[in-house]
């Protein structure tokens, strides 16, 4: 199967997607058990737009749920059980979010992994995430699992330096994707969200990012 039909050939370069797995639209018999669970996790821990340490507000919304969640704060990132807006423990990882996250990352080839942090990247019309490196993470041995609902977003998938040249391709309602290996440690990053009207989630992408955090 052409894991990567919808790539333009000339961009397609085996060496810069070692490591990555792309499940098109394996999230989408399960759409609807998603969006559900997605809103009673954000009903408990309400999107927010968090602050870097360089002092701005970021142009997506995140919350968390699971064991550990992802903040980001004036004096640093890091990931932390407890919701610094609520004050109280992330909301529980829904069924839903577990049972795809493990069977991606067994398709993959990663039967063991269990993910204790889920962040939820909401996108709306203009915002977008620059190039970074995901390093909070003690384990880098361990992938991370990408689920893409709503909106389609352009992804761009860089090198190990944040000026090398990177590759951008779509990312679609449903598609979910397994990122391990040399993949795990590449930059990437998603370009600002183009207008559109998508039928489940409207003018707007949620994006949810499992990972073995601790
Ligand atoms: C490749 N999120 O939350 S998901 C992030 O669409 C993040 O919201 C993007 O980057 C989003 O950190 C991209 C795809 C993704 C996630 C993590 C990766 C690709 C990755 C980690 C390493 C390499
Ligand atoms: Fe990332």
């Amino acid at each position: 199967m052409d894991l990567f039909g919808h790539i333009e050939p000339a961009v397609t370069n085996a060496t810069a997607l070692d490591g990555v797995r792309l499940l098109k639209a394996l999230a989408l018999p399960q759409e609807a058990a998603l969006l559900a669970d997605v809103e009673r996790v954000l009903a408990a821990a309400p999107l927010r737009h968090m602050v870097t340490p360089g002092g701005f507000a970021m142009s997506v919304a995140m919350s968390n749920c699971g064991e550990l969640g992802w903040v980001t704060e004036r004096h640093g990132y890091r990931y932390d059980g407890w919701d610094p807006l609520t004050q109280q423990a992330w909301p529980l990882m829904p069924a839903s979010f577990a049972v795809l996250s493990q069977q991606a990352a067994t398709l993959a080839g990663y039967p063991d992994f269990v993910a204790d942090a889920c962040l939820i990247n909401r996108y709306q019309v203009g915002a977008r995430m620059g190039l970074h490196q995901d390093k909070n993470e003690r384990d880098f041995s361990q992938p991370i699992v990408s689920v893409s609902l709503g909106l389609t977003a352009t992804f761009q998938f860089g090198g190990f330096k944040r000026s090398d040249k990177a590759l951008s391709f779509p990312l679609y309602h449903g598609d979910v994707v397994v990122w391990g290996g040399a993949a795990r440690l590449r930059y990437h990053g998603v370009l600002p969200l183009k207008a559109g009207m998508h039928p489940a989630l409207g003018e707007s992408r949620i994006n949810l990012t499992f990972r073995k955090a601790g």
